[in-house]
Parts: structure tokens; sequence; C-alpha cells
């Protein structure tokens, strides 16, 4: 019983050690290396090419090395076997940095300190607002973003979410559906998006959205933080929306195309951070541990943990 460790846009011979080190009874191999394809009973994937796992008449379980599974579901010739998703206290702990950081960053105006400094300007700037004036709203109230809520609260920030289904996190202000966007949006300086890439987000940080965006802040404008995916924003809505003062500032991590390519405006934009798709890396030393083990409880006949439902794509 073999089990094939798929992975692209990362190095994967970190990975495959490590199953191997766990799993010393199993065939472990890699994308590039030759195997049986009936032996295989389990996949591990990060961004494997399309279509590669299509003939593999054994396979029984399908594992993203990631908490996103948008580049498995977005392979049409995807083998229909379950498939789990990582919930993994590490990355979670991971995101909640980057978006605590983002946000404190955006509040004490840290890359306008950053550019004043390479000038040598002493700028004093002493009518900061406090934590608690300034509205938070987090969209996606799943494993990642109810973490980040409750550490955003910590620093004093007043936030609210907003996720599909209603949710209850002790003092977050919870919107849901269609018909909470439009309020929660009305109440939110800084807009963190934390939501899985589906059919129903696709393309959902938009000019539309922008606009609704609260106009009342102390930010100077609407600030937006994407760690979700690069496909749930139009990076064209958002360059004009900083340009015509819509959005003020943004930080982005995930991108329509990554890498970002040379040529996009995005890098050199004075009011966009950007970073490469890191805000929560995936551990090889946690997350494989925890793939072993699923294998171990699968095959004693236990129930799957972290299990994505097909109609939801999440
Ligand atoms: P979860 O599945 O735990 O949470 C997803 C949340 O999004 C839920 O609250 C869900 O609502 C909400 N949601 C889904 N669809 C909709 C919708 N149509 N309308 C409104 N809300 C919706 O996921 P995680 O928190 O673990 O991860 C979220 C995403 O973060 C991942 O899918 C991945 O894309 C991204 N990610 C990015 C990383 C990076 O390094 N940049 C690292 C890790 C993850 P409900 O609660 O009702 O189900
Ligand atoms: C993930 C990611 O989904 O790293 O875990 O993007």
């Amino acid at each position: 019983m073999s089990f094939l460790v798929a992975i692209t846009a990362w190095e994967p011979q970190p990975w495959i050690d490590r199953f191997r080190g766990l799993m010393p009874e199993r065939r472990v191999f890699g994308l590039g290396e030759a195997f049986d394809p009936a032996e295989v009973r389990y996949v591990a994937s990060w961004k494997h090419p399309p279509g590669s796992l299509a003939a593999l008449p054994n396979l029984q379980v399908l594992f993203s090395l990631g908490a996103g599974v948008d580049h498995l579901i977005g392979d049409p010739l995807l083998p229909k076997v379950p498939l789990v998703r990582v919930v993994d206290a590490d990355l979670t702990a991971r995101m909640s940095e980057y978006v605590v950081l983002h946000c404190l960053m955006h509040l004490r105006r840290q890359r306008r300190h950053d550019e004043q400094q390479r000038r040598k300007i002493w700028f004093d700037d002493r009518f900061q607002p406090g934590a608690h004036e300034v509205r938070v709203g987090i969209m996606g109230l799943g494993v990642l973003g109810q973490d980040a809520a409750r550490k955003l609260k910590v620093m004093g920030f007043d936030v609210a979410a907003w996720s599909r289904s209603p949710r209850e996190v002790e003092d977050v202000q919870s919107f849901s559906g269609e018909s909470g966007l439009t309020p929660f949006l009305a109440r939110t300086d800084i807009l963190v998006c934390l939501l899985p890439l589906t059919e129903a987000t696709r393309g959902i940080l938009n000019r539309s959205l922008f606009e609704r965006l609260a106009r009342d802040g102390k930010l100077g404008g609407p600030i937006l933080i994407n760690a979700g995916r690069g496909g749930l924003q139009v990076e064209a809505d958002i360059l004009a929306a900083l340009e015509d003062g819509t959005l003020h500032a943004a930080t982005l991590d995930v991108f329509e195309t990554e890498p970002l390519p040379a040529h996009s405006p995005l890098w050199t934009h004075p009011a966009v951070t950007v970073t490469p798709h890191n805000a929560a890396m995936s551990n090889p030393d946690s997350i494989a541990e925890q793939i072993a083990e699923q294998v171990g409880a699968f095959e004693r006949g236990e129930k799957l943990k972290n299990v994505v439902d097909p109609r939801l794509q999440y």
C-alpha cells in the first residue's frame, strides 16, 4: 500500500522524507519517481498537476497539504474519494500572527514610518487612533477566522465577522449570508478576508463590495487584507479603488496569478503591501504526522477528520 506525495510550488523532499520517517512500513513516492499506480492508496497533494491523479484505481483518501482545497477541487479529473484538509494549531497560529501584524501595521501607519525613516524625516504622529476605535471585519469565521478574531480582540480592536451560516464567537459581532453582507461591510474599517475559494466566493473582493465599506473610520479610508486566496480578489478593481480613494490601502498575501508576475503594478504601488503567499505556511513536522495518524485511524475503521464537503467545496 503506497503513499504518493504530489507537490508542485513547494520543495517536495522535506515532505517525502518526513512521510518516509513516519510510515517506514509503506512505500512513499514523489511525483518524479517510478511507481505502480495500482499500489497507491493515499495521496498528499499541494497543487498536483491537474489530471495527474486520474489513473489511481485503488486510491482511498486524498489529503490536502494545506487548509485550502481549491487546488484539488479545480482538477476536473480529481478522483471521487474523501478529501481531507489541514486543520493545524501551528498553521492557525501563524495566520493569526499575520492578521494581527497587518492590522497593527495599518493602525500604527508603519509603512509611513518606514518611508520617513528612509528620508530622515522626524514626523511626530500624535493623533493615532486606538485599536478600540477601529472596526475590523473578518470574512470567514472558520478555524482561521475564529482564532484571528479572538487575537484581534486581545489587541483591543472592535471585531465583527461574516460567514455563510450563523456563527457565534464571544464578543465578536457576527453576520451571515447574503443579507448580512451589506451591514457587515458598512461597519468595517479593515476588511480581513479568510474565505475559501469556491464557486460562491470567486471574485467577491470587487469594486461593488469595496464601495460598501465604512467611510467614516479613523484610518483615512477602508483597508483590505486578503490572506484567503487570489481568486477571491479582482486585482484591477483593487488598483482602481486605491486610485480613487475607495480603498485607502491593501495587504495582499495571495494573487490571481502566483508567483505575482513582475509586471503587476501591485509590486510597486505605495499603498500595497505584498507578501509571497506565506501568511501561514504548512509545517511538514506537524502536518505529516497528523496525516500519518489519520491513515492509521482510517485503516482501523475509524472516521476521517476534517473531510471536505464536496457540495460546499471547502
Ligand atoms: P474553514 O472551512 O474553517 O472556514 C471557512 C469560513 O468561510 C467559514 O466560516 C465559512 O462559513 C466561510 N464561508 C465559506 N463560503 C462562504 C460564503 N459563500 N459566504 C460566506 N462565508 C463563507 O477554513 P479555514 O478557516 O481553515 O481556512 C480559510 C481559507 O484560508 C482556506 O480555504 C485557504 O484558502 C486560506 N488559507 C490561506 C493561507 C495562506 O498562507 N495565505 C494558509 C491557510 C489557509 P461557515 O462557517 O458558515 O461554514
Ligand atoms: C493553505 C495555504 O491553504 O497555505 O494552507 O494556502
